[in-house]
C-alpha cells in the first residue's frame, strides 16, 4: 500500500489531468453513449496517450461494455485501468536482477541519466551487491564530477577519464575494473548531445562492441532514461536510440512533475519496450519500480 500511495503522489499532475476529466464526463453522461466515448478518447489523447493506443483501449472498452451488458458510465473506470494495465504489462525487468551485467544507459541530454544511476547504484548497494560505475559521458561539462559525487553517496567505484576523452575507452577501463574487484554489474553513464546524433549513434554502438568483446560471458543491457515531460518527443528519442542500438528497457524520470505521464502507454504500446523504473523527484529514494496496476490505477483514480 505504501508503495502505491507513493506513485499516486507522484502522479498527482497525471491524475489531476486524466483523472478529474474522467469523472465529470462520467458524471455528464451517466448512461454510456456515442459521447462518452467521444470524449473519452479525446481525453486520453490530450493526456499523450496518443491515437493507437487511444483507439486500441477504447475499441476494447465498447466491445466489453458490449458484451457485458454494461450501461453505467462509471463501470467503465475499472475497466480502463484494466486495459492500461495490460498495454504496459511486462515480464518484468531483467536490469539488477543477474550478476554479471553491464548496464548501458542512454538518453539526450537532461532526461535524468546520472540521476537516476545515482539511484540505481543506491539500491543496489544497499542490497550488497558491489559496483562500478563509469563516466562515459565524457561530453558533458561536469557530467564526470555529477557522477562522482552520486558514486560517492552510493559507495560505488567510479572510473573516470579526462573529459573529452573517448567513451569507448572508459568503459574498456571500467569493465577491466569491475573484473579486478569482482564488481557484480557495471553501470555506464553515457553522452546525450542531440546536435551531433550521428556521432553520439556511432559512439554508442562502439561502447556496445567494446563491451561485448571484453565483457564476453557479461550481460549487457540497454536503459533509456526518458522524461515524462518530453511528451510526444519522447516516441522520437525511443525510436533513434532502439534503432541505433537496441533498448531493452526504459526509466521515465520527472513522473512528479507532468501531466504528461500518458506517454508511458505510447511508449509501450508502440515499441513493446517494458518501462522498469519511474522517477518520482529528485533525492536518491525518489525511484520506483514501475508497476503497471498501481501506475493505471493512480493516473485513472481509484
Ligand atoms: N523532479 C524530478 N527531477 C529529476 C528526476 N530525475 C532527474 N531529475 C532532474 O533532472 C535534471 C537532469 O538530470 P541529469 O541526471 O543530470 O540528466 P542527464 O543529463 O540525462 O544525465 C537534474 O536537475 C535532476 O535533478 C525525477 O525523477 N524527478
Ligand atoms: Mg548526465
Amino acid at each position: 500500500m505504501a508503495l502505491f500511495n507513493r506513485f499516486k503522489d507522484g502522479l498527482k499532475k497525471s491524475r489531476e489531468k486524466i483523472g478529474e476529466q474522467l469523472s465529470s464526463t462520467f458524471k455528464l453522461h451517466p448512461r454510456i453513449n456515442e459521447e462518452l466515448w467521444e470524449s473519452l478518447e479525446e481525453i486520453l489523447i490530450s493526456a499523450d496517450v496518443g491515437s493507437s493506443a487511444t483507439l486500441k483501449i477504447t475499441d476494447s472498452l465498447r466491445e466489453k461494455a458490449k458484451k457485458q451488458k454494461i450501461s453505467d458510465s462509471s463501470e467503465i473506470k475499472n475497466l480502463l485501468i484494466n486495459e492500461i494495465e495490460s498495454i504496459l504489462a511486462s515480464p518484468g525487468s531483467q536490469i539488477l536482477k543477474n550478476t554479471k551485467q553491464i548496464i548501458l544507459v542512454l538518453g539526450v541530454n537532461g532526461s535524468g541519466k546520472t540521476t537516476t544511476i545515482g539511484k540505481l547504484a543506491s539500491r543496489t548497494a544497499k542490497d550488497g551487491h558491489k559496483l562500478v560505475l563509469a563516466a562515459a559521458d565524457t561530453f558533458r561539462a561536469a557530467a564526470i564530477e555529477q557522477l562522482q559525487i552520486w558514486a560517492d553517496r552510493a559507495g560505488a567505484d567510479l572510473v573516470k577519464h579526462e573529459r573529452g576523452s573517448d567513451p569507448a575507452a572508459v568503459v574498456f577501463d571500467s569493465i577491466k575494473a569491475a573484473f579486478a574487484r569482482q564488481a557484480d554489474f557495471l553501470i555506464a553513464d553515457t553522452a546525450g548531445r542531440l546536435h551531433t546524433q550521428t556521432n553520439l549513434m556511432e559512439e554508442l554502438k562502439k561502447i556496445k562492441r567494446v563491451a561485448a568483446r571484453e565483457a564476453e560471458d557479461w550481460d549487457i543491457k540497454t536503459l533509456l532514461v526518458i522524461d515524462a515531460n518530453t511528451g510526444q518527443n519522447a516516441i522520437a528519442q525511443t525510436d533513434m536510440f532502439n534503432q541505433a542500438i537496441g533498448v531493452d528497457e526504459i526509466a521515465l524520470t520527472k513522473l512528479d512533475g507532468t501531466a504528461k505521464g500518458g506517454i508511458v502507454i505510447a511508449i509501450v504500446n508502440q515499441f513493446h519496450i517494458p518501462v522498469s523504473y519511474a522517477g518520482l523527484g529528485e533525492k536518491i529514494e525518489d525511484l520506483e519500480v514501475f508497476n503497471p496496476k498501481n501506475f493505471a490505477k493512480a493516473i485513472v483514480g481509484s
